[in-house]
């Protein structure tokens, strides 16, 4: 691994503020680098906190590493980093791992993203609101010039994350991103993916560990000169989607990150005691066992009642909130395991002739209890804001 510069140099434009690291990875960027690091820096100029660029580069055969270390030579703020090992992912870890700032951010080399959207995405970080922050090309107010091609794929693959975990982010794949460094840390140790679906692995992890994920519409104006390979990416895609929602499931996505409570921000403020019965998991009860009911009749058409139980368990419980929320309760050993076998018991011990209401009935009548029992002996509950069937 070569460094250009062991010392990191953060342009000091206002003492005593978070300072904000912008990682530029780069792979046989010859063409665009230069334009990149001067056109950033004439707009930093005007950024109101302190700020780095450092140009990750890895794998690179054409000039990219040379220009990168002229740049940091000659530039204030200006920091070029070069890997052993591969892929888009493991230079932005890497960067963002070990960054001074206290702020990471990182955007594509051709800035195919407006500019002007680079403050707004800092500054929702830099206030303490958001721990994580994202560009996003596919919200109401952003401007998106791309090929057709992409655009159907990028909206697939979104609404896919959407459907499938419950994802509250509407684009996982903008190059434009910030995040506070000490919060993202533990993540990036979780995050796997080395290549393209570094970025998603990472929002699910944020969102399935209850941070604060803010989006920023951007203006975005596709560079057709491109590293993607776009069935591979997204064969690795959906094979890394697999392996998050089966780490979920596990209960293996969980990690340890430092979000402070919110207080009251009036000095004289008289609190609402915190509630004791949230809603959601009530609300999130009812429909559950709603949609398990109406998943169960017609699966037990064709199945045996073991097999339509474990069947209307699991549908009802993705419809409820996809793989991430529905993981956070249903984790399949400590949670499911028990649910599923205590309802496939009662689904066994209805008389095949009561038909398939009254099994599921039996089955619903076993959830409420377990739930009364969890609630009675005080078992780990669910967070209030992840509702999902049979939790608790
Ligand atoms: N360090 C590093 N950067 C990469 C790698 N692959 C792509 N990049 C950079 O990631 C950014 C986005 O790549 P690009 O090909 O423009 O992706 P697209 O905009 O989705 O087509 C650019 O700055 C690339 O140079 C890689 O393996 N290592
Ligand atoms: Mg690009």
């Amino acid at each position: 691994m070569a460094d250009m510069r062991a010392e990191s140099t953060i342009v000091d434009a206002a003492a005593g503020q978070a300072s904000v690291d912008i990682v530029v990875p780069v792979l046989n960027e010859e063409r665009a680098l230069a334009g990149c690091v001067r056109t950033l820096i004439a707009h930093l100029r005007a950024f109101p906190l302190p700020w780095r660029i450092t140009i990750v580069d890895n794998g690179s055969t054409d000039g990219t590493w040379r220009i990168a270390t002229e740049l940091a030579g000659e530039l204030a703020g200006v920091h070029a980093r070069r890997l052993d090992i591969r892929g888009r992912g493991a230079a932005l870890r890497a960067a963002w791992q070990d960054s001074p700032a206290d702020i990471v951010a990182y955007m594509d080399v051709d800035l195919s993203t407006d500019l002007d959207a680079l403050f707004p995405l800092v500054a929702s970080v830099a206030s303490g609101h958001s721990e994580i922050a994202v560009g996003t090309r596919l919200a109401p107010g952003a401007r998106t010039r791309r090929s057709l091609r992409r655009e159907i794929i990028s909206r697939g693959y979104n609404l896919l994350l959407r459907l499938g975990f419950g994802a509250g982010f509407s684009d996982a794949q903008c190059g434009f991103k910030a995040a506070r460094t000490a919060v993202v840390r533990p993540l990036l140790a979780r995050v796997r993916d080395d290549g393209w679906f570094f970025d998603t692995e990472l929002l699910l992890l944020a969102e399935h560990n209850g941070l604060r994920v803010h989006e920023v519409p951007v203006d975005w104006i596709e560079d057709v000169d491109s590293r993607v390979r776009i069935l591979r990416t997204a064969l690795d895609d959906l094979r890394g989607l697999a392996r998050v929602a089966w780490s979920m499931l596990r209960g293996r996505a969980r990690v340890a990150v430092s979000r402070p409570e919110p207080t009251p921000t009036h000095p004289d403020a008289r609190p609402a005691r915190p509630r004791r019965v949230s809603l959601t998991p009530l609300l999130a009860g009812v429909l559950g066992c709603l949609l398990y009911t109406l998943a169960y009749q017609p699966l037990r058409q064709s199945w045996a009642p073991a097999a339509a139980n474990l069947g209307a368990l699991v549908l009802a419980g993705l419809a409820l909130g996809g793989v991430r929320r529905a993981a956070g309760q249903l984790q399949l050993v400590t949670r499911f395991g028990p649910v599923c076998a205590l309802t496939t018991t009662a689904v066994l011990a209805v008389p095949v002739t009561a038909g398939p209401y009254a099994e599921a009935g039996a089955a619903v009548a076993m959830c409420c209890l377990i739930t009364l029992i969890r609630r009675v002996t005080g078992g780990r509950g669910a967070q209030p804001s992840s509702p999902a069937l049979l939790s608790r």
